[in-house]
């Protein structure tokens, strides 16, 4: 039995590409003990860097933006992410919470970044001051299309005069 999800990494790198989960598992050297960094999380889970290892991070990467299925985001520092690690299979299997794959980052200074459903991974390159923002999370902002098409906007149309 196997799960027909792909993750996209792409933004500020040198190659995007969109991982699967025969592709976590032929990385997956095995190393990464949940439990260790986060205790009480067991299973199997892959080494962010080495994910990020193969897209090839560009240099001027200060953030990456990791987007979960329910439009759920964080943004956060390279350099918390140093240990950060992605959770994909518990007792053999897919995950039953977070499917496809969650991110656990052991140095952040909060569980709420520890973001489910991961869908797509966006590395950007903030200037100036915003290149020291601390970590964020939060529901994204926006209307899609197929939302906006399913509004009334009628109560929106200029009046008559
Ligand atoms: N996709 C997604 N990931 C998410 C959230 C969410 O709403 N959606 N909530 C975050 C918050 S605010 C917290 S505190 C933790 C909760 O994790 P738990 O469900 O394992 O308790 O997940 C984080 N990851
Ligand atoms: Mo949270």
């Amino acid at each position: 039995m196997h799960s027909s999800w792909t993750i996209e990494v792409y933004g500020t790198v040198l190659k995007p590409a969109a991982f699967t989960y025969e592709e976590f598992r032929r990385m997956d050297d095995e190393t990464v003990e949940p439990e260790k960094w986060v205790s009480g999380v067991q299973g199997n889970a892959l080494r962010l860097w080495v994910l990020l290892r193969r897209v090839g991070l560009r240099v001027e990467t200060t953030h990456l933006r990791f987007l979960g299925a329910d439009d759920f985001q964080a943004e956060i520092p390279v350099t918390d992410l140093q240990d950060a690690f992605l959770l994909y299979r518990q007792n053999g299997r897919p995950l039953k919470k977070g499917y496809p794959v969650r991110l656990y980052v052991p140095q952040g200074d909060s569980n709420c970044l520890n973001v489910k459903s991961i869908v797509r991974v966006e590395a950007v390159a903030y200037d100036g001051a915003d290149a020291k923002k601390p970590a964020s999370f939060g529901f994204r902002n926006i209307i899609r299309p197929e939302e906006l098409l399913r509004r009334d906007l009628s109560g929106m149309a200029p009046k008559q005069r």
